[in-house]
């Protein structure tokens, strides 16, 4: 399919100095020794690390930074928010925007996490859109409306594969140890991307991520699946005896 996978870390509100400097020097000196582009690496660390991280992994590093969240503008009086700007000075070049536990916790709909998507292509990020259903609307037999809903939401004009990715990640499946079997998410990802190329051709060569629960024991077969480009992976990325055979997956 052409599409180069991602494998990307969310580190969410984890990682303290020095123990955040150790892990993501071993996983660079992992990386050097399996030259090649086979696969995109991602860590999104907390916002206060980015500079840290980044001089330590230097400016042509094989290892891509990203922010967890930004607001949707430039700058103003939005205490404790941290602009899509900012987070690109501090070295990143990814945002996850739209996570579950920034709608959950933060209130955030598909309206304000589009806003959010814009202000990450307007800094040069690329996004990381995150949709995904609860165990509620999975039962009930809606997953795929309502993660088309998400989508048709959530995914700004001006998007592009080059500038977006989209993270498939059913809420019941975060954190829980609980994954949706490789035919569910088969037939979500075939959804999704025929979903988006119906609003646009272009749209459906994104690279389409699964999350949720994604670890060493699981990551072979959920990234064998057809239309999964990779993972977004929070619990399993925090320590890289446990990251390292996800990325292998993809390498
Ligand atoms: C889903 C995922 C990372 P985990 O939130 O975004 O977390 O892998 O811990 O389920």
């Amino acid at each position: 399919d052409g599409r180069q996978p991602v494998i990307a870390g969310n580190w969410k509100m984890n990682g303290r100095m020095p123990g955040a400097t150790a892990t993501i020097a071993d996983l660079a000196a992992r990386l050097a020794t399996r030259p090649g582009a086979a696969c995109a690496v991602v860590i999104c660390p907390p916002a206060p690390l980015l500079p840290v991280l980044r001089e330590i992994l230097g400016a042509n590093s094989r290892i891509a930074l990203g922010g967890q969240d930004c607001h949707a503008g430039t700058s103003g009086a939005h205490t404790g928010d941290v602009a899509a700007e900012m987070l690109a000075d501090a070295g990143a070049a990814y945002c996850i925007v739209g996570h579950s536990e920034r709608r959950a916790d933060h209130g955030e709909d598909d309206r304000s996490v589009a806003a959010k998507a814009v202000a990450a292509h307007r800094a040069g990020l690329t996004a990381i859109v995150c949709v995904g259903e609860t165990l509620a609307e999975r039962e009930a037999g809606r997953a795929l409306d309502i993660v088309a809903g998400q989508l048709d939401g959530s995914l700004p004009d001006g998007a592009t594969p080059a500038n977006t990715i989209i993270a498939y990640e059913p809420v019941w499946a975060i954190g829980t140890g609980r994954t949706p079997t490789t035919d569910d998410v088969a037939a979500m990802h075939r959804h999704m991307r025929a979903h988006i190329a119906k609003r646009d051709a272009a749209l459906g060569d994104c690279r389409l991520l699964y999350g949720g629960s994604v670890k060493a024991a699981n990551a072979a077969e959920l990234m064998a699946v057809a239309d999964v480009d990779g993972a977004l992976v929070g619990g399993a990325s925090l320590a890289v005896d446990d990251f390292w055979p996800i990325i292998e997956t993809c390498l």
